[in-house]
């Protein structure tokens, strides 16, 4: 086989590509996580994703060429929860006519960026895995998650807590899923199987939501 590879690499190097994208494309599994809490009620905006376990193969990130964007509207955070890969810029371009101070003193990735007006994009470049919890120094009440996961296969659950990740090559994954509320951890382990469509049902428990909440417009509350 060395010798082979010596003296003539490149149809040695068609086979071995073929053959690959072949199976991968064979070996592909569906994974449908559901997410409910302790009440069995459907848990929307948790994060979800699935580690490839093999260190063989590790999985490339392909991290967007355009900024993800979390905007800030009507001054609340759009929307509340974003997952993105290592190695994918965020833009928080402010949509209102007053002016916000997004920062983040995280440990996954501490910024600021300067007050700024309307129509203003800046984006962050998140190089490390973790939670990035964001808020505006002028407005106490916003807050959003940015998650950074090392894995291509990420999902948030919508209103009806479900999540599908398709097209995973074949093997051993680690699940996490998260939730800004989540008390404790929830990970698991599972194998894809070739044309796989395995449900896994995760039920996790929620701490209360203790997010300071808007004085209605008009009321006086101090908030604005
Ligand atoms: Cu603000």
């Amino acid at each position: 086989m060395p010798r082979i590879f010596l003296h003539s690499p490149a149809p040695v190097l068609a086979c071995l590509l073929a053959f690959t994208c072949h199976t991968s494309r064979l070996a592909a599994g569906n994974v449908v996580v559901i997410v409910k809490d302790t009440k069995g009620q459907p848990v929307t905006d948790a994060v979800v994703s699935l580690i490839p376990l093999e260190a063989s193969a590790p999985a490339p990130l392909h991290p967007p060429v355009e900024p993800v964007v979390i905007s800030q509207h009507g001054e609340e955070f759009d929307p509340y929860v974003t997952v993105v890969a290592v190695g994918t810029h965020v833009s928080f371009p402010n949509l209102d006519s007053i002016r916000h101070q997004v920062y983040s003193l995280s440990k996954t990735k501490p910024f600021e960026i300067p007050l700024y007006g309307s129509g203003t994009e800046q984006s962050i470049l998140f190089d490390r895995p973790g939670i990035v919890a964001l808020g505006c120094n002028i407005h106490d009440w916003m807050s959003a998650y940015l998650v950074v996961v090392e894995t291509p296969h990420f999902m948030k659950t919508a209103g009806d807590g479900v999540a599908r990740l398709a097209e995973l090559p074949a093997g051993r994954y680690r699940l996490d899923v998260w939730h800004p509320r989540l008390a404790g951890e929830s990970r698991r382990d599972l194998v894809v199987a070739a044309a796989d469509a395995a449900t896994q049902t995760i039920s996790v428990t929620l701490k209360p939501d203790r997010r300071i909440r808007r004085a209605p417009d008009g009321a006086g509350g101090g908030y604005k």
